[in-house]
């Protein structure tokens, strides 16, 4: 990882070890099932592994991080050894900095360093990549925090706050990777403005990723209930990305992003 030089929108594809994320949830919780998904994941031309051991959906409430240990770092583990680029999704520094022991290379923060004052010095100390998330507070409450005087607005304000504060604590910029954190304390409208707005926020630093994959926003307008029938609007998003040139999506397939991403690389080439 590193650096800012792909030609295309790179493609993190998740693989949730949890029994109760919206999207996933029970699917990979057994650590054989989650490696043979994430090898699948890969397969189908997926860029990143992104393990998370603890659900962030809207009222979730907090696994311990001993269990979130014990979820993660065998799949970490694993996935790394067989030469996968993997990213853990955790919040806490406990948990980065157990998987960055077995292989991570990536630390997924969606709390962008507020949940645990430990997290940005121990990525300052560490060679690995960090996501920092837009976010105003855990899930069991943060619905109740979307609120915005101009959502785009606040939303740089605040990421360009982490940003610093992940400097400030030493951490690389061009080690950093910011993210809008779609969902997260956001409304239906917050989230499509703040896609509107790409162009503005990519001025926040040199990365920027986007996690749209299923989530709420994408059901309400289609009126699709159930998280896997939002994929195709899901793609929809990360042909918008692309073509702006975000460096990476977030997402729960490959193969469709990974196509998506590589089309609209050689149409921005000129064909070429
Ligand atoms: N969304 C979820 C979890 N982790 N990480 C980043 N960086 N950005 C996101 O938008 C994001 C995330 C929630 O989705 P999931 O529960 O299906 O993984």
């Amino acid at each position: 990882m590193g650096g800012a030089d792909h030609d295309r929108t790179l493609v993190m594809s998740v693989i949730n070890v949890t029994p109760d994320s919206f999207s996933d949830g029970g699917h990979w919780l057994d650590p054989v099932a989650a490696v043979q998904h994430g090898l699948e994941l890969l397969q189908q031309g997926a860029d990143i592994l992104d393990v998370g051991g603890e659900s962030t959906r809207p009222g979730a409430v907090r696994v311990d991080p001993v269990t979130e240990i014990e979820r993660v770092v065998p799949v970490v583990r694993e996935l790394s050894e067989r030469g996968a680029v993997v990213s853990v999704d955790t919040m806490r520094a406990q948990v980065a900095e157990a998987c960055i022991r077995v292989g991570a290379q990536l630390v997924n923060d969606v709390s962008g360093g507020l949940a645990d004052a430990a997290m940005l010095p121990l990525i300052a100390r560490h060679e690995v990549d960090y996501v920092a998330m837009h976010w105003r507070g855990h899930a069991r409450t943060m619905q109740q925090q979307a609120s915005y005087s101009n959502v785009v607005a606040d939303v740089f304000a605040e990421l360009s706050r982490r940003r610093d504060a992940a400097l400030a604590a030493g951490v690389q910029l061009d080690r950093l990777i910011l993210d809008p954190g779609l969902g997260f304390a956001k409304r239906a409208e917050h989230n499509w403005q703040l896609l509107a707005a790409l162009p503005h926020l990519m001025e926040l630093g040199p990365r920027i990723l986007v996690g749209a994959s299923r989530k709420a926003f994408l059901g309400e307008l289609l009126n699709r209930r159930e998280p896997a029938t939002r994929d195709d609007a899901s793609l929809a998003v990360t042909c918008h990305c692309a073509q702006r040139r975000v460096w990476a999506v977030r997402a729960h397939t490959a193969q469709p992003h990974a196509d998506a991403v590589r089309v609209m690389a050689r149409l921005a080439a000129g064909g070429q």
